[in-house]
């Protein structure tokens, strides 16, 4: 048996920056606060069921506090953790409207973080796996000053680095700096994210795809067309696809980066933008794919290249196996 070596997440972040000496550690820095936070969300929501046991979400806890919904306390956790390490200008969370500014007592930083603090969320009754998504950009106006819509409303291609915590049968870590999607599971008796994923590569071709059927009379005629294809027998082309849809997003884009997969929402007659937001679960997620050697798109244009106008806009979404996405997008353009 080929033993592995033990290598943390935060070894890991380090030895990446040493292949560049340019680089002053911050972003290794800002990464372990991250995983920090993802230990304490984790916690939380392994012990979700108990919430009926010890107090509903509502209720006043032991403390004689409020129980917060998970989805709150995750946001809450996210900003405890990485408001003060003076590696940011702003952040950007789905559960507050406007920018968060970091305190005035705090150092204001370099980086913009842009984060989704548990996606999937109506899954957590339910246990099934939800996840943390999040997105690092680099500031674009002067050091110094708190940061600005203008350093949060950059183009997905601008991400310095990306990632996401899915909290499932294990809690598991995967990021990209851009070079290289690697993959590190949490060892809960230890309290380490430990790498279990390296170098992840999605396949060019898949036999999977993940999309809500129950949207199917909504949809453009492209996208019909194209998962009746999908459904239809040829031996050949590994067709018909095999469907899997959790609706937790980052549980089956985490699938579809592992066994190959091409995942779905899209907009349409009832959706006009689609359902995923762009800054933080379609441009991370996109990030991610591209570098594993996938695909992401609205169904015509590059996920990464959109210019975004708002914090919280919606983006239609085919992501995954490279030659999945281009045949998605061919039948959409044969339909306009
Ligand atoms: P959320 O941010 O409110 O949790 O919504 C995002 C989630 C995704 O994880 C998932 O892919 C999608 O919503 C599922 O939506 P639907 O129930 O319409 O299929
Ligand atoms: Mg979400």
């Amino acid at each position: 048996m080929v033993k592995r070596r033990f290598m943390t997440l935060a070894r890991h972040i380090i030895e990446g920056e040493k292949r560049h000496p340019e680089a002053t550690g911050e972003l290794s820095r800002l990464l372990s606060d991250l995983s920090l936070a993802a230990k304490v969300i984790s916690l939380e929501v392994n012990k979700a069921g108990l919430v009926d046991i010890l107090g509903f979400t509502g209720d006043n806890n032991v403390h004689g506090e409020k129980v917060k919904k998970l989805d709150f306390f995750a946001h809450e956790i996210l900003i405890r953790a990485m408001d003060h390490g003076g590696h940011f200008c702003a952040m950007v969370s789905e559960e507050e409207e406007n920018i968060i500014h970091i305190p005035a007592k705090h150092k204001i930083g370099k980086y913009v973080l842009l984060f989704d603090p548990l996606d999937g969320s109506s899954n957590i009754d339910v246990n099934n796996s939800i996840g943390t998504i999040f997105s690092i950009y680099k500031r674009i106006t002067p050091d110094g000053n708190p940061g600005t819509i203008e350093d949060c409303l950059q183009q997905g291609i601008n991400q310095v680095a990306a990632g996401y915590i899915i909290y499932g049968s294990s809690t598991v870590l995967v990021y990209t700096t851009g070079e290289g999607v690697h993959g590190f599971t949490l060892d809960p008796s230890i309290g380490e994210f430990l790498l279990s994923h390296e170098n992840i590569r999605i396949p060019k071709k898949s036999h999977i795809y993940s999309i809500n059927e129950g949207n199917y009379l909504y949809w453009h005629p492209g996208v019909k067309k194209y998962i009746k294809y999908l459904q239809e027998e040829d031996e050949k082309m590994q067709r018909p696809y095999s469907a899997r849809y959790v609706g937790s997003m980052v549980a089956d884009i985490h699938r579809s980066l592992l066994y190959g997969g091409i995942f779905m929402y899209p907009a349409d007659h009832r959706h006009k933008n689609g359902k995923l937001r762009l800054m933080y679960e379609c441009n991370p997620m996109s990030f991610i794919v591209e570098t594993a050697g996938g695909r992401a798109s609205n169904g015509k244009d590059r996920i990464m290249e959109i210019k975004p106008t708002t914090l919280h806009e919606r983006s239609s979404l085919f992501i995954g196996s490279e030659e999945d996405v281009i045949m998605v997008e061919q039948f959409i353009s044969e339909e306009n």
